[in-house]
């Protein structure tokens, strides 16, 4: 069956069969808040290999380049690219989203529904290898480390430029970009992309953002992982200039920076944060995780496990300079860095931090958990703090263990949780103290609609592991609450 194509529109013949093709694949265009079109929506099919006579027609006709696709599409098209290596054209372009296109990988290359493609084995790679130069003993064509990176790449590989939310990038992976800004992806100008099923991997940035620079833009991120990506600020993504990113189910893991923010680098923006782990990201400056500087962020349900600092302060998070900070249900073990601070260090700063456990964090100086201790902590344990006013928990009782399931392991080297190790398993036991502890009254209402329900008002629905948030009526300490997913399942996202 030939599938959607600049021809079909011309034949009023096939409105059913678009229809139809439109409804199998839940294609926003069939959404009532698509946006207005004079002709029919097409989709461009592309497939590395292809006939360099391609027009993007079909499978059998696919453009052998995603910029080919990428150059004729129009607000409201869709792009599908097959499984395959594809590369910007030269060091100095990149794939530039379309406002109002959406680019799908994970395509085998014969699909005729959208919803039958599989993003995680049919790899959609798209390199910023562009004189094929670069390690690839493995053959897969990831650079699973910048290490892998050899002679000329692309500085940014993605790019966007002003685009919406309407502008979707979803199912490849982003690898092997290397320059001084967003060298897997760089969005610029108020941009606000969509960004999910995309692993940003092995990605080079000699300034900013070596996974992501946000640059006064403010993507939508869900179901995405940062991976050993490098940079002097922002491993995984670095924030400037008012950038405004909400980041849905994320993993940053094992990221590194010559400077701050081993995971996320954030300067005068807001972050909001749902559903994200922190695994052993490293800054030889501040904030080995996260380092929040002048700004405004919201986490909910995050872990930090195994971050480190080099040579000054927090381990897993920095924040400094001011900025509203609210942090709800977080756990931080394993963390280090060499000075104050092993999970978190504040400077002029004062995070509202609730429902959170700080434990087994170490700094070499004062706080091991935390610097001080902030004035708006409640409901929380700090290891070693016996204060309990504001219902925090008396972290000096070894009865306040938290009991994790399994506990985060350097593997036996002594040097720490770091890249690679073991970063455990923090649910709780059913003999932690922590079950019941937190306040039901901090948890945020469901803005990003983690459980898919299409309710936005009702209280945090899941917690870290997209199970049910609060078992037995009231909340417990950390990301993970115990109970009930020992017996069912509720989905994380929607997919
Ligand atoms: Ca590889
Ligand atoms: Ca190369
Ligand atoms: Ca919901
Ligand atoms: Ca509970």
């Amino acid at each position: 069956m030939k599938t959607i194509s600049h021809h079909t529109k011309q034949f009023v013949g096939r409105v059913t069969l678009l229809l139809t093709l439109a409804l199998l694949c839940f294609a926003p265009l069939s959404t009532a808040n698509a946006q207005p079109r004079t002709g029919t929506a097409t989709t461009h099919f592309v497939k590395a290999g292809a006939n360099s006579n391609g027009t993007g027609t079909s499978w059998a006709n696919a453009f052998p380049k995603l910029q080919d696709a990428l150059a004729v599409a129009q607000s409201g098209d869709e792009i599908w690219v097959a499984a395959g290596v594809y590369t910007p054209e030269n060091a100095q372009s990149s794939f530039t989203l379309v406002d109002g296109v959406a680019i799908y990988g994970g395509f085998a290359g014969n699909e005729i529904a959208r919803s039958a493609r599989n993003w995680k084995t049919n790899l959609t790679v798209l390199s910023g290898d562009v004189d094929g130069d670069d390690l690839n003993s493995d053959g897969n064509f990831i650079s699973e480390s910048v290490t892998d990176i050899l002679g000329t790449n692309s500085d940014v590989v993605v790019a966007s430029n002003g685009v919406s939310r309407a502008a979707r990038l979803d199912g490849v992976i982003v690898t092997g970009g290397k320059g001084g800004n967003g060298a897997g992806m760089n969005n610029q100008n108020s941009s606000s992309p969509t960004v999910a099923n995309v692993i940003f991997w092995g990605n080079h940035a000699g300034s900013h953002g070596g996974g992501m620079y946000n640059n006064n833009s403010s993507p939508l991120l869900r179901d995405v992982v940062f991976m050993n990506n490098q940079a002097g600020r922002g491993g995984g993504i670095a924030n400037l200039a008012s950038s405004s990113p909400v980041l849905v189910n994320v993993t940053f893991k094992g990221n590194r920076v010559a400077n701050q923010g081993g995971g996320m680098h954030s300067v005068n923006s807001t972050s909001t944060l749902w559903n994200v782990s922190f695994f052993g990201n490293h800054a030889d400056g501040e904030g080995g995780g996260m380092n929040n500087d002048m700004g405004d962020a919201s986490l909910t349900n995050v872990v930090f496990v195994g971050n480190t600092t080099a040579t000054t302060v927090g381990g897993g998070m920095t924040n400094v300079n001011g900025g509203t900070l609210t942090l709800t249900n977080l756990t931080f073990v394993d963390n280090r860095s060499t000075d104050s601070g092993g999970a978190m260090y504040n400077y002029n700063t004062t995070p509202a931090i609730r429902n959170t456990i700080f434990w087994n964090n170490g700094g070499s100086e004062s706080g091991s958990q935390i610097n001080g201790k902030p004035e708006g902590i409640r409901n929380s344990l700090i290891q070693g703090d016996s204060n309990t006013d504001g219902g925090n928990l008396d972290g000096t009782l070894e009865s306040n263990n938290p009991r994790f399931v399994r506990q985060p392991s350097d593997g036996g080297d002594g040097w720490g949780v770091g890249n690679n190790d073991d970063y455990g398993d923090l649910r709780l036991l059913s003999s932690s103290a922590l079950i019941g502890k937190g306040n039901n009254s901090f948890l945020p209402a469901d803005a990003q609609d983690l459980d898919g329900d299409a309710n936005t008002s009702e209280p945090l629905p899941v917690d870290r592991g997209g199970h049910t948030r609060v078992v037995d009526g009231t909340v417990d300490l950390g990301a993970y609450e115990y109970g009930l997913h020992y017996r069912a399942f509720l989905p994380q996202t929607r997919k």
